[in-house]
C-alpha cells in the first residue's frame, strides 16, 4: 500500500498575513516538509478563483461571513483571496515543492466554490483528483493543510467516502475558526466518517 500525502491549499492567503488568514497557517509548512520523506507520493491541491469568484462578498456587495445561495448551494462569503496566478494563490514560500508530482487546482469555476480536492461543492465536477490516484492505486492517503474546518474537511470527508484509507494529520492542519468550536466539529466530523486522525509525530519513525 503505497501512502499518499495530499497538501490542501497552503498558500499565501491563508497565511497570517493573507487575504483569508488562518491563524497560525503558515506553522503547517515546517511540519509538511518533515514529513514529505515518509511518502510515496505527494499531490497538492490550490485555491485558484478566477477574479469576481462568486465566493467573494465583494462581488454580492456583502461582508465577509454572511451566507447567501450561489447556484443553489449554501456559501459563505469570504474576502477576495487566491486569485489565480496572484501572489495570494502562491505556496506559502518555504513550503518544499520539490515532491510535489501533481497539483490539483480547485474553485475555478466563476459560480461554484470548491472545498473538497475531490468535488465542487454542488458535487456536479469532479477535479480529477480521484482518476489520478487511481492510477497509483492501492494507496492510502494523508491529509494536512489548510484550513483543518473547510477544505481539508472536505477533502477528507470526500476521500473517505470514495473509498479511501484516509488519515488527517492533525497537527499539519489549521483551522479558521469562524465560530469558536468549528475546528474540534471538523474533528469529529472526519472521525466519524473513518478518517483516522493521527499527528506528525506517529508517523515520523
Ligand atoms: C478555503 C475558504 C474559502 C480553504 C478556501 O482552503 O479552507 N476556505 N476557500
Ligand atoms: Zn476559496
Amino acid at each position: 500500500m503505497s501512502k499518499t500525502l495530499i497538501i490542501v491549499d497552503v498558500q499565501n492567503d491563508f497565511s497570517p498575513s493573507g487575504a483569508l488568514p488562518v491563524p497560525d497557517g503558515d506553522s503547517v509548512v515546517a511540519v509538511i516538509n518533515r514529513l514529505m520523506p515518509y511518502f510515496d507520493h505527494v499531490i497538492a491541491t490550490q485555491d485558484w478563483h478566477p477574479a469576481g469568484h462568486g465566493s467573494f462578498a465583494s462581488v454580492h456587495h456583502q461582508s465577509p461571513g454572511e451566507i447567501i445561495e450561489l447556484n443553489g448551494v449554501e456559501q459563505i462569503l469570504w474576502p477576495d483571496h487566491c486569485v489565480q496566478s496572484t501572489w495570494g494563490a502562491e505556496f506559502i514560500p518555504g513550503l518544499t515543492t520539490d515532491k510535489i508530482e501533481h497539483i490539483v487546482y480547485k474553485g475555478s469555476h466563476p459560480d461554484i466554490d470548491s472545498y473538497s480536492g475531490f468535488f465542487d461543492n454542488g458535487k456536479q465536477q469532479a477535479t480529477g483528483l480521484n482518476d489520478y490516484l487511481n492510477t497509483i492505486h492501492p494507496c492510502e492517503l494523508y491529509i494536512a493543510g489548510l484550513a483543518t474546518d473547510y477544505c481539508v474537511l472536505f477533502t477528507a470527508l470526500d476521500a473517505a467516502a470514495l473509498g479511501f484509507k484516509t488519515y488527517v494529520i492533525q497537527d499539519a492542519c489549521r483551522a479558521v475558526n469562524l465560530n469558536s468550536g468549528d475546528e474540534e466539529n471538523a474533528l469529529n466530523q472526519m472521525a466519524e466518517a473513518g478518517c483516522h486522525l493521527v499527528c506528525s509525530a506517529d508517523l515520523l519513525c
